[in-house]
């Protein structure tokens, strides 16, 4: 059901304001099971899923027995715009996959969204509501960007068993839709946009439970972007088929727990520089052109940058690299034809 009520929107500088219509989203997320085939390996993950979405065709909304449908790694991909109201339900049920107690249950952890504390699924700090619960968030003007949303029951195992995914927050125009610019700056304008979602495996993770000293120790063995190996260019984890003279616009979410620098490479290797508007959700104040970009776990960067003339193929890609002194563990690629 949507609602539309109009509300003003000021602009990130403050110089203008422009009547929006800001509406209600109602979501409902689901956990299921699903395994991945990762270098030849089988993994075990948990994903959210839209309920209702899928085959099973289940009920939709909040409470009831939610749905049947496909759990996916990373999670649905939520866009909500600026002063729209985010009701985002947890559905959670005897056939929901969890640990046993006290570690039973999942949650929805809004990252470095302003929300209330009853709102941030935390259950230390929510009343320890785990078993299903509604999330309401109204991202104010200036908070446009990428956030991470992640189960904050027994982090260390439930977001490593891939609870996790993205919500874009974008600025509106006057009559409600939604602009393609990270923010209401005409210098973030884009033309194609994809969402880069970090993440890596440490299988032992995966198979153990409660206060498992395994948890003390993080070995990851796989790398994923958006929930792919990508580990050469020719089999690229994420593609974009884009015109020249184009401008691109990727969502960097770091949902992985190791270090990790993004670059973007032409064929011969030779590194493209890339503008960042947004880091974690917050305008930069002053744009900053660079080679390359640190993300450690939890940061986000909105990046733009413009594809050239000539036809060619670059690479955006993410080297993961240990916690303790950075050296790389692996690559993964994306890959942009033009
Ligand atoms: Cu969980």
């Amino acid at each position: 059901m949507k609602k539309t009520a109009p509300i003003l929107l000021l602009s990130a500088l403050g110089l203008a304001a422009s009547p929006v219509s800001a509406v209600t989203i109602n979501k409902s997320l689901c956990v299921g099971s699903l395994s991945k085939s990762l270098s030849g390996k089988s993994v075990n993950f948990w994903g959210y899923y839209e309920c209702g979405s899928g085959g099973g065709g289940g009920m939709m909304g909040g409470g009831g027995m939610g749905g049947m449908g496909s759990a996916i790694v990373p999670g649905p991909v939520i866009e909500i715009g600026t002063g729209d109201t985010l009701n985002l339900t947890l559905n959670v049920n005897m056939m929901t996959p969890m640990e046993s107690s006290p570690y039973q249950g999942h949650t929805v952890h809004l990252h470095g969204a302003d929300v209330q504390t009853s709102e941030d699924g935390v259950p230390e700090t929510n009343g320890n509501t785990v078993m299903g619960d509604t999330y309401t968030w109204s991202p104010s003007a200036g908070h446009e960007g990428s956030y991470p949303y992640h189960c904050h029951v027994h982090t260390v195992k439930h977001l490593e068993m891939g609870m996790y995914s993205a919500i874009i927050v974008r600025p509106r125009d006057g009559s409600g839709n939604f602009m393609n610019r990270l923010n209401q700056d005409a210098a973030t304008a884009y033309d194609y946009s994809q969402v880069y979602v970090l993440s890596t495996v440490d299988p032992a993770y995966h198979t153990a439970t409660g206060d498992s000293t395994v948890f003390a120790d993080y070995n990851p063995q796989y790398f994923l972007l958006s929930g792919k190996e990508g580990k050469t260019t020719g089999a690229p984890a994420m593609t974009l088929a884009a015109a020249r003279n184009k401008k691109v616009a990727l969502r960097l979410i770091g949902m992985h727990s190791t270090n990790s620098t993004f670059q973007i490479k032409d064929t011969a290797g030779n590194l493209k520089s890339f503008t960042v508007y947004i880091r974690d959700g917050r305008a930069l104040p002053t744009p900053k052109t660079v080679t390359s970009l640190d993300l450690s776990p939890g940061q986000r960067a909105d990046v733009v940058f413009t594809l050239p003339s000539a036809s060619s193929t670059w690479y955006p890609q993410v080297v993961y690299k240990t916690l303790r002194d950075s050296s790389p563990y692996a690559t993964v690629y994306g890959k942009i034809t033009f």
